[in-house]
């Protein structure tokens, strides 16, 4: 098995090769892959140097697996010439989630529909991650109707550029802004890019990707996404209308017995997620579970967990996993 990492050098190709080390993930050989200006950089990797060759000479080397962490463009450009070589590609950006003969997959929920056909899987968004994977379970037995997602979002989800503003503001540092305004000590309604719909594309991607994911055009997501000053793990209010009614006990032995997920469940003790204890983790945490009093059928939550591992790097190397213990690279 020889498996590429595209993006090596960055914020999520970073947590990647952390996720693949800790998993032990099964390969005879590992390329780290980056950009030109990183091409020759060591990297250690299970306590051994490995230097960083460039997309072309990883195309040549033909891996099984592909790792991309690379952001949408090099993704459009380079994800299809690694496909055309037999190499299957794992993609962590936006770029083919939503293309109808793309797999958008959350191992837990649809790593089944994989095949050997399947050169080009989309890793969907961390938000939708997290959110999904509460959502699934319930949705099976209660069937969904209508979600409204408020979030949360790390800095981490941004990028390093973004993390630097941060400390540089709680620093009282001038430097270069990754968001128009401060983000320290602020909160932004505003997450990617404005659509034409007023709505954020972060936003559009909570509306969309469930919907995929769980193969079901039947409900609806309303999605408000948020920027706040945390350093990582993103955290989402989550109101979901049923069609069938629940019993809230139900509900938590249903999320406690779904794996990946975390209850964490108990005013008594103020026992809930936070982005601070979810760091470094590859759960989804889930508490504040409630009935919304001024509705029927409908269910108040609270989501979180860390943006980079189970949002994106460790949901994209279960991915892989799969595919090897499933034979279908
Ligand atoms: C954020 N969710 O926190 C984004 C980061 O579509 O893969 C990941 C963007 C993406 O801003």
């Amino acid at each position: 098995m020889k498996l590429a990492l595209v993006g090596a050098t960055g914020m999520v190709g970073e947590v990647m090769l952390k996720v693949l080390e800790e998993r032990n993930f099964p390969m005879d050989e590992l390329l780290l892959v980056a950009s030109e200006r990183s091409v020759g950089k060591q990297i250690f990797f299970k306590g051994k140097p490995i230097s960083v060759i460039s997309l072309e000479d990883a195309v040549a080397a033909k891996p099984q697996i592909a790792l991309f962490a690379a952001g949408g463009a090099t993704s459009l450009e380079w994800a299809p010439k690694f496909a055309a070589e037999g190499t299957t590609v794992i993609d962590n950006s936006s770029a083919w989630r939503m293309e109808a003969s793309k797999k958008l997959i959350v191992p837990e929920i649809n790593a089944h529909i994989l095949t050997k056909e399947d050169r080009i899987i989309a890793n969907p968004n961390c938000s939708t991650i997290q959110l999904v994977m509460a959502l699934a379970p319930l949705h099976k037995k209660y069937k969904m109707k209508r979600v409204i997602v408020s979030t949360y979002q790390s800095v981490s989800g941004t990028g390093l550029k973004a993390v630097q503003q941060m400390e540089n503001e709680m620093a009282g540092i001038k430097g270069e802004m990754a968001y128009p305004y401060p983000i320290h000590l602020n909160v932004l309604p505003h997450c990617d890019v404005f659509e034409d719909n007023g709505y954020t594309k972060e936003e559009m991607k909570l509306a969309r990707e469930p919907q995929k994911i769980l193969d079901d055009r039947t409900f609806s997501v309303s999605a408000t996404a948020v920027r706040v000053p945390t350093a990582g793990g993103h955290s989402e209010a989550v109101n979901v209308e049923f069609v069938e009614d629940f019993d809230l006990a139900e509900v938590r032995r249903i999320l406690h017995h779904t794996p990946g997920i975390k209850l964490q469940d108990n005013p008594d003790t103020n026992t809930y997620p936070m982005p601070y204890y979810a760091h470094e983790k590859d759960e989804v945490f889930v508490g504040r579970i409630r009935r919304d009093e001024t509705q029927p059928n409908t269910l108040n939550m609270w989501i979180v967990a860390d943006n980079l591992r189970k949002g994106a790097a460790t949901n994209a190397v279960q991915i892989a996993e799969y595919l090897v213990e499933n034979d279908l690279v």
